[in-house]
């Protein structure tokens, strides 16, 4: 099983994480159970991609190990896509979700807006380039907030072309079509791709036989084959060369809605 650092402090992003890449064989390790004492990231990033990169690169330095990040938010669209990477900030500033909740809706006049999640996932491991994966889920503004389940904004946003929150969703659900998960599915595609390469790089080579007759006159119909001891390399299942094939960088956009996105 490989194992690979989360640079988050989210316990149900992690969850959410753990649960999502556990099929594929990766266990999710929070970095504070690697980072003994305080050591905190400050997201200083003006887009996702920005603060993605900086928390996930700032504990692949502090720890050697492989490292992701999420860096995700909510975007209203008729607020021009507040609160965006401010919205864990903005809750806690206005005192918990509830109160951002009646903060947007008063900033909407009460009315529904488009909206969307967006999910930045980026993989730092030592020495190599970092690589980027973004997700975006589309929908609309509910008030009143609707649901139980789930976390942040998730009860005042409903995903188009259903008819529930996604706080009104079980996990699975919520998971099949989150921004997270679409971000995690070209996240596990190139891991995928690592994997196969780091594989055939240590497969067992077909061993160069030398087929020799011995003595052809007493074996003649019987070839014998000298064998040569197998080589096996091993490598650390951790330890990839990451090359990074720019079209998993995926840049920050600006909002745009379903039908932009269908185009
Ligand atoms: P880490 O930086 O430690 O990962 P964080 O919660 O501060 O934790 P972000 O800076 O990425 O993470 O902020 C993400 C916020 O966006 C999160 O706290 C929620 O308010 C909101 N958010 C992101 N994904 C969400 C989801 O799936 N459901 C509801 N709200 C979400």
């Amino acid at each position: 099983m490989k194992k690979f650092i989360i640079a988050s402090t989210n316990e149900h992003k992690i969850r959410e994480f753990q649960t999502m890449l556990k099929p594929f064989g990766i266990k999710v390790v929070p970095y504070k159970d690697v980072i003994k004492g305080q050591f905190e990231i400050e997201e200083t990033g003006a887009t996702f991609a920005d603060n993605a990169k900086i928390k996930a690169e700032a504990i692949c330095e502090k720890t050697g190990l492989p490292t992701f990040a999420d860096d995700s938010g909510f975007c209203v669209k008729d607020l021009a896509g507040f609160p965006g990477v401010r919205s864990a900030r903005f809750a806690e500033e206005v005192g918990g979700y509830d109160k951002a909740f009646e903060d947007i809706k008063n900033r909407l006049n009460g009315k529904c807006s488009e909206a969307k999640f967006v999910c930045n996932i980026a993989f730092a491991v030592k020495g190599e380039k970092t690589v980027q994966f973004e997700g975006k889920c589309y929908g609309f503004t509910v008030f009143p907030p609707r649901g139980e389940n789930g976390f942040g904004y998730d009860s005042i946003f409903v995903p188009n072309s259903f008819g529930r929150t996604f706080a009104e969703m079980d996990d699975a659900e919520k998971n099949s079509i989150s921004h997270r998960s679409v971000a995690l599915a070209q996240f596990i595609k190139f891991i995928e791709k690592l994997t196969k390469e780091a594989e055939k790089k240590t497969a067992v080579k077909p061993l160069k036989t030398k087929a020799t007759k011995v003595d052809a006159k007493i074996e003649e119909s019987i070839p014998v084959v000298v064998e040569k001891e197998e080589e096996k390399i091993v490598v650390d299942e951790n330890t990839f060369s990451v090359e990074v094939d720019e079209k998993f960088v995926a840049p920050e956009v600006p909002f745009s809605s379903e039908s932009d996105e269908k185009k």
